[in-house]
């Protein structure tokens, strides 16, 4: 297992790579080439440059979130071909370049959608938070001005202003897309991309929907467990596979995650591990990763990925805002280092008890 942190780049991030060298065990860090929009062709240079940037810092580039993927593949309009070849042209460049893992979210419209970035929790912490009554009673323009106002001053991925200029033309063009064709649109991109994954040896990993369920009536299709075999079967090989999200996927409670991860055996390259806790139906704040803080069992999530050799790329995701740290919502240093000492506790002492 490589821990590593996601790491915005020296531009964009409060955090340096000089810091996350300093967390024992983080040996390298998730990251993209910032600026770049859904569609663009990454070069050489332009990934090399990001490389080199990563490697002299002491730490390795494990992998990629995001490229992300263009509406016209998600819709599946006439012109979705264009850019699939510029995102096998990327693929190619990032293969040579050495770099193996690639998220990716399928997703219309929107990346990860919360109603609040920073809710006070008892101990003086802040964290993101979803509230279902809050979602409903704003439109989609309203919720992202709201987050845009709150990020603290930080572009968060998955909220870039270009990407969300054209929101209602968006919206307009996903009109006839239900889930059946976003999962066939989804499909076809796979298969289409399936040469260049194998040739280079990259494993895809789809990041889960979050929430886990339809918000502003857009499809949803990366769900749960049920979905996500679907799609395993659908592409059946090695190269396509999930990034294993344990705040996404378990911001539905039914979504039993040790359970997902023993039925994704060989499939899960990437894991996001963190905690939620869940206030009531469709509320939930994020939480400190240690299992008492929150909802979820951490031991059992970090057992199953034991119990089915998972030797991929794990960081942990969003923190709380802790320390009186000033930085991106849930992207701070102090309670992400926090949890990735856990996570590796967790892991060592999983790993220990399997050898006596
Ligand atoms: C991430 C996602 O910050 C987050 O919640 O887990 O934004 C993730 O990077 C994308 O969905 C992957 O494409
Ligand atoms: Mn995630």
């Amino acid at each position: 297992m490589k821990m590593t942190l996601r790491w915005y780049g020296s531009k964009y991030d409060s955090v340096t790579l000089e810091q996350i060298r300093q967390i024992p065990g983080v040996s390298g860090v998730i990251t993209t080439l910032y600026g770049k929009l859904p569609g663009e062709v990454w070069t050489r240079d332009e990934i090399k440059a990001l490389k080199d940037e990563v490697e002299s810092a002491g730490l390795k580039l494990e992998g990629i979130e995001s490229v992300n993927i263009h509406d016209s593949i998600k819709i599946g309009t006439p012109d979705r071909d264009k850019y699939i070849d510029n995102y096998i042209e990327t693929l190619k460049n990032l293969g040579e370049e050495d770099i193996h893992l690639v998220c990716y979210n399928f997703m219309p419209v929107f990346d990860w959608t919360r109603s609040e970035l920073a809710r006070l929790r008892s101990d003086g912490s802040t964290v993101l938070a979803y509230n279902q009554d809050v979602i409903d009673k704003i439109n989609p323009q309203e919720m992202f001005d709201s987050l845009n106002a709150n990020s603290n001053g930080f572009v968060m991925p998955g909220w870039e202003p270009e990407r969300l200029a054209k929101l209602k033309d968006l919206f307009i063009a996903y009109k006839d897309v239900d889930d059946e064709k976003l999962f066939d649109n989804l499909v076809y991109f796979l298969k289409k991309i399936q040469p260049v994954c194998e040739k280079y040896n990259i494993r895809m990993a789809i990041h889960p929907d979050d929430p886990a369920w339809p918000i502003f009536n857009l499809p949803r299709i990366v769900t749960g467990q049920e979905r996500l075999q679907k799609l395993m079967k659908a592409v059946d090989a090695p190269f396509n596979g999930v990034t294993l999200c344990t705040g996404s996927l378990g911001s539905n409670p039914k979504n039993n995650i040790p359970e997902i991860i023993r039925s994704l055996k060989g499939r899960i390259p990437f894991a996001h591990v963190r905690n939620l806790k869940y206030n009531s139906d469709r509320d939930f704040e994020e939480a400190a990763h240690l299992s008492s803080d929150g909802s979820m069992d951490m031991f059992e999530i970090m057992k199953a990925l034991h119990d089915i050799d998972f030797d991929g790329v794990i960081r942990p995701d969003h923190g709380r805002m802790i320390w009186g740290e000033q930085a991106m919502p849930g992207y701070g240093l102090y309670d992400r280092a926090l949890g990735a000492e856990y996570l590796l506790g967790l892991w060592e002492a999983i790993n220990k008890s399997k050898e006596v």
